[in-house]
C-alpha cells in the first residue's frame, strides 16, 4: 500500500513502518495521522505479521505534531485534532501484536508521545526526547501527562514536562524511558532482532501478554491478576499451548501455527 507520508514495509513475520517527512522532521500533521490510521488498521488485518517497527526517516524519529499546521488552530479543530491523534496512538498502544519504537533521532513532544504508545522503545546514541509543550503555550495532548508519568514516574515526568527540557538516550535508559540503546548503525538490526525473538514465540501466547499487562496497569491488583488468569486460561485452548509444550517434552524444536 503506498502512502504520502508513511512507509509500510513487510520483511518475513516483521513490519516496519517508517514516517517519511523527513523536510519537516516527521512532524505529525492530520495527514499523516490519517495514514497511520490505515497502516494500523492493515498491520492488525494482517495475520502474517507478527510484530512492528516503528521508526523515522532521515534524522528525527518525530520532532513533535505539526507546529506549522496547530499554530492557526481554534479550540474546535485543536481538539479535533487532538481526537484524531489520540485516537490512532491509542490503536497502536492496543494492536494485538508488539510495536518496537526504533528511536532513531529527535522525539519530542508527539513523537516521545507516539513512542510511550509503542510497547518497547530502542534508542539510538543519537536520539533526543523531551516534552516541550509547555514552552509552546500548550499541554501535552497525545496522551505525554499520562503514559510518561507511568513510565518515568510522576517526579521524573513532571520534572520533564515542566522544564521543556530534552534529554539524551542516555539518560532515557537511566529514567527507564528507553529498554536499550545502541549505535546509530545497529539501531534497526537490533530492533529486527528483537522483533525476530518476539515473532518465534507463539503469537496468541503474546498477545494476550500484551493485553494483560496493558490492561493490568490501569486497574489494581486484584482485578489486573484476574486479567491474567483469563489470559493464562485462554492459552490452554490454543494449538500453540500444545504444540510448545509437546516440542519441550519431546525435545524438539517448537512449531507455532498462531492458532
Ligand atoms: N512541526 C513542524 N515543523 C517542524 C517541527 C514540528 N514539530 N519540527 C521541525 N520542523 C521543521 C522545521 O520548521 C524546519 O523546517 P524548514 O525551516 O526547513 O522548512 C525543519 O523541520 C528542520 O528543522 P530545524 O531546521 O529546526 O532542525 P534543527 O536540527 O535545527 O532543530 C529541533 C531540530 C527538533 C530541535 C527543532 O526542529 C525543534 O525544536 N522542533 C520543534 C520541536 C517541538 O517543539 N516539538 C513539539 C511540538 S508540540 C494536541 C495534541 C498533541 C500535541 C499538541 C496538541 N491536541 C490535543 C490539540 C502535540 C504537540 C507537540 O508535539
Amino acid at each position: 500500500m503506498e502512502f504520502k507520508n508513511v512507509i509500510l514495509e513487510k520483511n518475513g513475520n516483521i513490519a516496519i513502518v517508517t514516517i517519511n517527512r523527513p523536510n519537516a522532521l516527521n512532524a505529525l500533521n492530520s495527514e499523516t495521522l490519517k495514514e497511520l490510521d490505515i497502516v494500523v488498521d492493515t498491520l492488525a488485518n494482517d495475520d502474517e505479521i507478527l510484530a512492528v517497527i516503528l521508526t523515522g526517516a532521515g534524522k528525527a524519529f518525530v520532532a513533535g505534531a505539526d507546529i506549522t499546521e496547530m499554530k492557526d488552530l481554534n479550540a474546535v479543530q485543536g481538539r479535533k485534532f487532538g481526537i484524531l491523534g489520540n485516537k490512532v496512538f491509542r490503536k497502536l498502544e492496543t494492536l494485538e501484536k508488539p510495536v518496537i519504537a526504533a528511536v532513531n533521532g529527535f522525539a519530542l513532544g508527539g513523537g516521545c508521545e507516539i513512542s510511550m504508545a509503542c510497547d518497547i522503545r530502542i534508542a539510538s546514541k543519537k536520539a533526543k526526547f523531551g516534552q516541550p509543550e509547555s514552552g509552546l503555550g500548550i499541554t501535552p495532548g497525545f496522551g505525554g501527562t499520562q503514559r510518561l508519568s507511568r513510565l518515568v514516574g510522576m517526579g521524573m515526568a513532571k520534572q520533564l514536562i515542566y522544564t521543556a527540557e530534552m534529554i539524551n538516550a542516555d539518560e532515557a535508559l537511566r529514567i527507564g524511558l528507553v529498554n536499550k540503546v545502541v549505535e546509530p548503525e545497529k539501531l534497526m538490526d537490533e530492533a529486527k532482532e528483537m522483533a525476530k525473538k518476539i515473532a518465534n514465540n507463539a503469537p496468541i501466547a503474546v498477545k494476550l501478554c500484551k493485553s494483560a499487562i496493558n490492561k493490568g496497569m490501569q486497574c489494581d491488583i486484584d482485578t489486573a491478576i484476574a486479567y491474567e488468569s483469563e489470559a493464562f486460561g485462554e492459552c490452554f485452548a490454543t494449538e500453540d499451548q500444545k504444540e510448545g509444550m509437546t516440542a519441550f517434552v519431546e525435545k524438539r524444536d517448537k512449531c507455532f501455527k498462531n492458532r
